[in-house]
């Protein structure tokens, strides 16, 4: 038993193959999700790192459906690579590695009920919170782009909807305003400029079901949680190895994808950051992922999509703000929480960038419509 992690990880450890003692673990990454473990393991003499993962079942109800998702998407995109002539171990850093368990399955559940994943550790790679560079930028926008576009083709049944109504903003407002209905924690006075800030703004949600029942913008398969450390960029070169954190690829929107990378790049500043004077947008910036994302998705949107793209970041923005807010109003029992009013400072912090995202939406689209006739 490691006693601080107050878990048998070498129990865990051994139900996946190929085995071996467990050296050491620890706690890994700031994911809000998932329980993340840098876990080595004595394999032929030799000590190999793995990712393990308790998967969060509050979020997801459904594990083996999460991981079938993950052995298809996986598998479909590692076909891709072999294709190109890339070697196995560089394929093992550029797409998630599913450990099997000893009879082949894709996680274990332990007598307490909890669903355990393992991934090949990638390495010589690692995820920022916050980028400091325009290629880094580029990287991940590109990264995301090109996912998307590398599973236009996945065939079979359509993957299981891991989140019923993830990006459903309708929904997510039902959800907000019962939350704010009961203030079971009596937390409402407190986010009371947040609350007005959310419901002038709740018409925005309608807009992208609207394009879609229309027929104007295509539901695709897409990542959903497009989020800066959900890629992987070379310690050495910089470049982007892999996109990580596959919970959530299911049907979605490209607008989703860009939206959220937008909402985590536009301005340097963190997640959570409490002090808003520095949260703006930075252009250079958003001129950057737009092309990453376009390179990335190789043309593949359509005009409609394009003309949404600076909407986009503002609503997952406010979409993304709105659902720390909830959070906090329900006493944060789905983000993990750091420090008290954790939820709320980032809720602020992205209504923050809303605001900012709306004061320049009109160069940011000219920035779109240059990009585009250029
Ligand atoms: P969460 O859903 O909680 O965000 P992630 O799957 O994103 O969980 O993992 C959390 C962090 O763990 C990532 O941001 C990354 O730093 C690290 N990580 C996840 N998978 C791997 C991997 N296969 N190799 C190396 N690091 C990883
Ligand atoms: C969560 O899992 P992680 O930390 O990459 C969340 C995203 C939010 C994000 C906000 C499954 O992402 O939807 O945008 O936090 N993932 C899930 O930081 O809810
Ligand atoms: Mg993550």
């Amino acid at each position: 038993m490691d006693k601080q992690l107050n878990i048998d990880m070498a129990l865990i450890a051994r139900q996946f193959q190929p085995g071996g003692e467990c050296l050491d673990a620890r706690s890994y990454g700031t994911g809000h999700i998932h329980d993340t473990y840098l876990v080595n393991i004595r394999q032929k003499g030799r000590c190999v790192p793995y990712i393990f993962q308790r998967i969060n079942r509050y979020v997801f109800p459904d594990p083996p459906g999460v991981m079938e998702n993950i052995v298809r998407v996986t598998r479909h995109i590692r076909q891709k690579l072999e294709t190109q002539g890339i070697s196995e171990g560089e394929i093992d850093r550029r797409v998630l590695r599913v450990i099997p368990t000893h009879d082949g399955g894709s996680y274990y559940l332990d007598p307490e009920n909890n669903y355990w994943r393992a991934y090949v550790f990638i390495r010589g790679a690692r995820t920022y919170d916050v980028l400091s560079s325009n290629e880094q930028l580029f990287q991940v926008a590109y990264m995301f782009g090109r996912f998307m576009a590398m599973l236009e083709d996945l065939a079979g049944p359509p993957l299981h909807e891991t989140i019923p109504d993830f990006h459903n903003g309708r929904k997510r407002l039902k959800d907000f305003q019962e939350a704010l209905a009961s203030d079971s924690h009596n937390r409402a006075a407190a986010a009371k400029s947040e609350i007005d800030f959310l419901l002038d703004r709740a018409s925005m949600f309608d807009i992208l079901p609207g394009l879609v029942q229309e027929g104007k913008i295509p539901v695709r398969i897409t990542h959903n949680d497009t989020k800066v450390n959900n890629i992987m960029l070379d310690d050495i070169t910089g470049e982007g190895v892999c996109v990580i954190d596959l919970d959530t690829v299911m049907s979605g929107l490209s607008l989703y994808d860009f939206g959220d990378l937008g909402r985590t790049t536009l301005s340097p500043m963190a997640e959570d950051e409490r002090d808003l004077s520095g949260v703006s947008v930075e252009l250079s910036r958003f001129e950057t992922i737009l092309n990453g994302f376009l390179v990335g998705v190789g043309g593949s949107l359509n005009r409609v999509e394009r003309n949404y793209l600076v909407f986009s970041i503002k609503l997952m923005t406010l979409l993304i703000g709105m659902r720390f807010l909830t959070d906090y109003l329900q006493g944060d029992p789905y983000y993990k929480v750091h420090r008290e009013g954790h939820n709320l400072d980032r809720c602020r912090r992205q209504f923050r960038l809303v605001q900012s995202i709306t004061d320049c939406e009109e160069e940011m689209n000219a920035i779109v419509e240059r990009q585009h006739n250029g």
